[in-house]
């Protein structure tokens, strides 16, 4: 077991314990032992018993140290790319008018039920590599793009297999209620009852998901839908999460809250009923601003009323090859301050507390504090702020998992 003491580093916690802004500790010093955080603060307050050969010092030079970064919202494994759409929608189509002609979603559908389980993770590593290059530490990923039993699955071993390809944690979403599959058309009840649920239980028993997630809206499914998926999800154990108010108000959000969600996503059409059943259920609001600017939307999410009320906001790339054809989560932070009037620290914030928050994981991760997993960003910048500041740069300097 390796025990090192990062000394010389200024580290913005992001916990609650720290009062000055973005939880800044300056001259800071972290001792990492068997993947934890063994001590953390001033490093004119360290310990003596942290001074002695056992500990390996290491002198990280005035350098900024931040949570690892979390992307809690991506649907990081498909097949193919939409770029031919892309060019469709920069003449005038429609999110909506592809979706309904059989674009959209459903091309990557087919492309992802073409590929095999290792022909997927070939195709998705790397983005995900882009990923960690920013300092990501943990992705959730969500299925949604297989729509048959054996295509879920698929899509769902392989985001677990990534963990075996590279130093990152994976956490899974079932999302068999993305969108609905043209051998289903009009028949939506039936496609829940004779895949998406049956292909929910099954993935449950063999440990491919921890979290269920739903599309709520018009080209997607209904309330009653989504509260079939929420249902099945609460009998198997499992915690939920929703797709909501991305292009209308459906008052999914208010749903996913009365089951007790992880998060409510995108929220752009979300209204004050909405805000406050978040507020109520200690729901997370995942903020998605590549989609927002993909789609070259209007409608801004109420930041100010989600802020005002105190609902806890997350921020992630929804790495998709449709709405969000990104992978950075760094030019994620900066859009969620330019487009949406974020501060930085409350961008820093969504991508490691509030982010942890989303996927369950605020006990581990996401926070600099003592007992927490050593799960670190290393960044040549002097202020955390830069790290929203920039567009398309990325600072980091390291990334240190456990050690
Ligand atoms: N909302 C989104 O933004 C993505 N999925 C979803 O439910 C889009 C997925 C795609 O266009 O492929
Ligand atoms: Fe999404």
């Amino acid at each position: 077991v390796t025990s090192n003491l990062y000394i010389n580093t200024r580290l913005a916690t992001l916990s609650d314990g720290v009062a000055a802004d973005y939880g800044m500790i300056e001259n800071g010093a972290i001792a990492v032992h068997d993947g934890h955080i063994d001590w953390i603060g001033e490093v004119s307050k360290l310990p003596a018993n942290y001074t002695g050969d056992r500990w390996n010092r290491i002198d990280l030079q005035g350098r900024l140290t931040t949570p690892a970064l979390i992307d809690c919202h991506t649907h990081l494994v498909f097949g193919g790319n939409r770029a031919r759409e892309f060019e469709l929608r920069l003449q005038g189509a429609s999110y909506e008018e592809i979706s309904r002609s059989g674009g959209g979603i459903m091309s990557t559908v087919r492309n992802t039920r073409e590929l095999d389980e290792n022909a997927l993770v070939e195709d998705a590593l790397p983005r995900l590599d882009a990923m960690l290059a920013e300092g990501v530490c943990t992705v959730e990923i969500k299925s949604g793009y297989g729509l048959t039993i054996a295509d879920e699955l698929k899509m769902l071993r392989v985001a677990r297999k990534l963990e075996k390809h590279r130093p990152v944690r994976i956490k899974t979403t079932f999302l068999g209620a993305h969108a609905l599959p043209p051998e289903y058309a009009d028949r939506a009840d039936d496609y829940l009852s004779e895949i998406c649920l049956p292909a929910m239980e099954l993935a449950a028993e063999e440990n491919l998901i921890d979290a269920v997630d739903a599309f709520c809206e018009g080209i997607a499914f209904s309330l009653a839908q989504v509260t079939r998926v929420f249902d099945k999800a609460t009998e198997l154990g499992l915690p939920v999460k929703i797709h909501a108010e991305q292009l209308s108000n459906l008052g999914g959000a208010s749903l996913a809250a009365s089951y007790g969600a992880l998060s409510a996503d995108h929220l752009e059409y979300l209204d004050d009923e909405g805000v406050l059943a978040l507020k109520n259920s200690g729901s997370v609001a995942v903020i998605l601003p590549g989609a927002f600017y993909t789609l070259k939307e209007s409608r801004q999410p109420p930041i100010d009323a989600l802020r005002k009320s105190g609902v806890a906001m997350a921020l992630a790339t929804d790495c998709n090859p449709g709405s969000s054809p990104m992978t950075s989560l760094l030019l994620t932070m900066n859009m969620g301050c330019t487009l949406f009037g974020l501060t930085p620290e409350e961008a820093l914030a969504g991508t490691t507390r509030n982010a942890a928050k989303a996927l369950g994981l605020q006990n581990e991760l996401g926070v600099l504090e003592m007992g927490k997993l050593a799960e670190l960003a290393i960044w040549d910048v002097e202020h955390p702020s830069e790290l929203s500041y920039r567009v398309g740069f990325n600072p980091l300097f390291k990334s240190i998992r456990g050690v």
